[in-house]
């Protein structure tokens, strides 16, 4: 373990660009934001004023109506299709139009424990930020009660079976020619369709076209998703944001607030045909009927569900590796394709510490154990084949290094 342990540190150390932390070499030569949370992570195991530094760096992109964008250009690079100029963000620093599952004060406060005098300043710091990136979230995507995924980056599940539906009613006939990278440096068939390109660059030119007026998107996108990823890392984020706030002796209950809406909001995505946390397009009301590693993030935000419980007991009991992406039983089942199958350390990790807070004790070290043992058999890939562990996707990849070294945190 030693060995893999060095590994992981070489991994952090040689995506670190000086501040802020590059999800892989190549493929991802940005700094994105939910990775930069786990780099963060991985970070607080050997240099924790490194680790803050990763969280500070990120915020500096805030804009100024509190979004903390999902791709911040700190440096021009070539090899990322759509870079910065395509994206015309509206922030301090040169960075991308949406935002990405907020993380950042969960992790904070994880990082924080590590050093409570050095967190207590870290915290105070940066505080007023993540409320701001966290009360943006509930004026600019929580209109409904649940949380909204404008553009299926936003999500961090760029090709989940979820938007399939609300995705046919994006029109793709003003997208033109346009050169894609990411299959220069990953096989086309790991990677999202032409289509699902065209897609989220029409979504783009709508929010790039209209300056990001966050009132224009919502009356006029065709795509508004409620997606359990974004509605329960926010709710876990609430939670967490409110404690933070706590111990810096603030006045939290405008978040308490937030935490009894999305609590309620919670059963808008409960889809009772499937028995399961689901996306929902709320353009027309439609679940996508998709059981999703997202699905089970239900327990990081403390929501028991003894159906999820289920679920994941029937798939672990199919033989796959967990957590699938996507259900293997499911009709669109597709082992190797980014987030229509595969596992992801990241998603494992978080699915298993709320297994493990909600007392899931037996099932959160199959998650974890799983997920170790993927890495120790296949290496530090970006996601893995669920039949057979087979790596894929980018490799040296910063949150799956950062996963190894801070399970235990
Ligand atoms: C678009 C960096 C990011 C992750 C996302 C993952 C992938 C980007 C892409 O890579 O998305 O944001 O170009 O494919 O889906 O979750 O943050 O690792």
């Amino acid at each position: 373990m030693e060995a893999l342990d060095k590994q992981a540190i070489d991994i952090l150390t040689d995506n670190d660009r000086g501040g802020y932390t590059i999800p892989t070499a190549g493929l991802y030569p940005y700094q994105w934001n939910w990775d930069s949370a786990f780099a963060a992570l991985g970070f607080s195991t050997f240099d924790l004023p490194r680790a803050w530094q990763e969280i500070e760096t990120l915020l500096t992109a805030q804009w100024d109506n509190g979004m903390v964008p999902h791709i911040v250009f700190h440096q021009p690079d070539e090899g990322y299709f759509p870079g910065p100029e395509v994206w015309g963000g509206k922030g301090p620093i040169a960075s991308s139009g949406i935002s990405q599952p907020p993380l950042v004060a969960t992790f904070a406060r994880k990082i924080f424990h590590r050093d409570e005098a050095l967190g207590q300043e870290k915290l105070k710091a940066i505080y007023p930020a993540l409320v701001k990136w966290h009360r943006w979230y509930m004026e600019c995507r929580a209109e409904s009660g649940v949380v909204a995924s404008t553009h299926p980056w936003e999500s961090g599940r760029d090709n989940a079976p979820d938007w399939d539906e609300a995705s046919d009613a994006i029109d793709i006939s003003n997208v033109g020619e346009y050169q894609r990278r990411d299959t220069s440096h990953v096989d086309a068939s790991m990677r999202p369709t032409k289509l699902d390109y065209d897609r989220y660059l029409s979504l783009l030119y709508l929010g790039r076209d209209c300056g990001w007026d966050e009132k224009v998107i919502e009356q006029t996108s065709p795509f508004r998703v409620a997606d359990p990823s974004l509605h329960f890392t926010l709710l876990r984020g609430h939670r967490d944001l409110a404690e933070i706030g706590k111990l810096l002796g603030e006045d939290v209950s405008e978040i308490d607030g937030w935490i009894s809406t999305l609590e309620e909001g919670c059963k808008q995505i409960w889809n009772s045909e499937i028995s399961a946390f689901d996306s929902v397009n709320l353009r027309n009301g439609k679940f996508a009927g998709s059981l999703s590693n997202a699905s089970f993030l239900c327990w990081y935000a403390g929501i028991e569900s003894p159906e999820m419980v289920g679920h994941l007991e029937r798939i672990l009991g199919n033989g796959h590796y967990i957590v699938p992406s996507y259900d293997p039983a499911g009709e669109k089942y597709d082992a190797m394709r980014y987030w229509r199958g595969p596992v992801w350390a990241i998603m494992n990790a978080l699915i298993g510490w709320g297994l493990e807070e909600q007392g899931h004790v037996t099932l959160a070290r199959a998650v974890r154990q799983q997920t170790a043992g993927l890495i120790s058999n296949y290496g530090f890939a970006e996601y893995f084949n669920p039949d057979n562990g087979t790596p894929a996707g980018g490799g040296h990849f910063t949150w799956t290094a950062a996963v190894w070294l801070s399970w235990s945190l």
